[in-house]
């Protein structure tokens, strides 16, 4: 009898230790260098849910596009090849508007204005990537957009002919409204495309200019603080319920406390980013208000364009943002 006891509860122990050290481990795509606020908060909260897991899940983080480039990653989430990644939303504005609405240039021009938007986008996010396979675990937005270029822009009109660098479809919808010429270049390869001239222009953060030592290639940035597009992470809906309810609580945890860090990071480091900038000698110019008119008009055409596009739901997302 007190063998039979006694082997009951080494089989207990073994089985305790066994499901105690059993890990799984997710690989996460990202297409942004070890440099980017992003991939910063991203390896922290990769080190969070280490630790609010006990070590049951081990998130790896694959930066600057090593895993899956920038446009691959969301389908390598939705068919689990990865079972987290992080991705530019406005990236995949093609395949349904809900991906466009944060990069629509003067809708949401401030941190507040745009996580008020983000607010009014998510459920209607959530729908879709839930649709598609996935769950929406925290969101951040980029420090505002402006453009780079060598040229003196005082309005609208001197964009014309530029070779201007998109890294989404909206981005490239800009250039044909003002007469530059778009080439779709990712963050990855947009120092070898300056490098090699194949571009002279493009509108992003300082942050981007400062992880592409853009410095070496262009000498202004235009502070036009046009609009914050966000990055998503993203879960393959499958591999999260695979994961035991203490599990999914953690990185949910981790998850919320990554969007909380990310959004102040965004604006501090945003700050960061332009200093760095000066100092590796561009200008950071304040634009004319014909210019800035110019943009808002584009801006305009792109948000009633979209308006059409996502009827109803685009509707009631505009007149809630609008609300709040
Ligand atoms: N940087 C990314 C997207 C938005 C941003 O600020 C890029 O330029 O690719």
């Amino acid at each position: 009898m007190k063998k039979t006891l006694s082997l009951l509860a080494a089989s207990f122990a073994l089985a305790f230790s066994a499901s105690a050290t059993a890990q799984t481990k997710w690989d996460l795509p990202t297409a942004y260098p070890s440099s980017n606020f992003h991939v910063e908060n991203l390896n922290q909260f990769a080190k969070d849910v280490d630790t609010l897991s006990n070590g049951k899940l081990k998130i790896v983080v694959h930066n600057n596009a090593s895993l899956y480039k920038a446009p691959e990653i969301k389908r390598a989430v939705q068919g689990n090849q990865a079972q987290i990644g992080e991705i530019l939303l406005t990236n995949f504005a093609n395949e349904d508007p809900i991906y466009a609405l944060d990069g629509l240039p003067f809708l949401a021009t401030g941190y507040d204005a745009s996580f008020k938007l983000y607010q009014a986008q998510k459920a209607y996010l959530e729908k879709k990537l839930a649709s598609q396979g996935m769950t929406l675990l925290y969101s951040v937005a980029w420090p505002a957009q402006g453009i780079f270029a060598n040229r003196d822009l005082k309005t609208v009109d001197d964009l014309k002919g530029l070779k201007w660098r998109a890294y989404s479809p909206v981005t490239a919808k800009i250039a044909e409204l003002v007469g530059a010429q778009p080439v779709t270049v990712q963050a990855a390869e947009l120092s070898q495309a300056m490098a090699t001239g194949v571009i002279d222009s493009y509108m992003s953060s300082a942050s981007t200019g400062y992880d592409t030592k853009t410095y070496e290639y262009i000498k202004k940035w235009y502070d036009n603080q046009a609009w914050l597009p966000k990055n998503a992470v993203i879960v393959n809906k499958r591999a999260f319920d695979a994961l035991d309810p203490a599990t999914q609580e953690a990185l949910k945890k981790a998850g919320a406390q990554a969007e909380e860090r990310g959004w102040k990071l965004s604006q501090e480091k945003g700050e960061w980013y332009k200093q760095e900038l000066t100092k590796n000698g561009m200008a950071i110019v304040k634009p004319t208000a014909e210019l800035q008119e110019g943009l808002s008009k584009v801006g305009q055409v792109m948000i009633d364009e979209w308006v059409k596009r996502a009827g109803d739901d685009g509707k009631a997302i505009i007149d809630s943002y609008r609300k709040m």
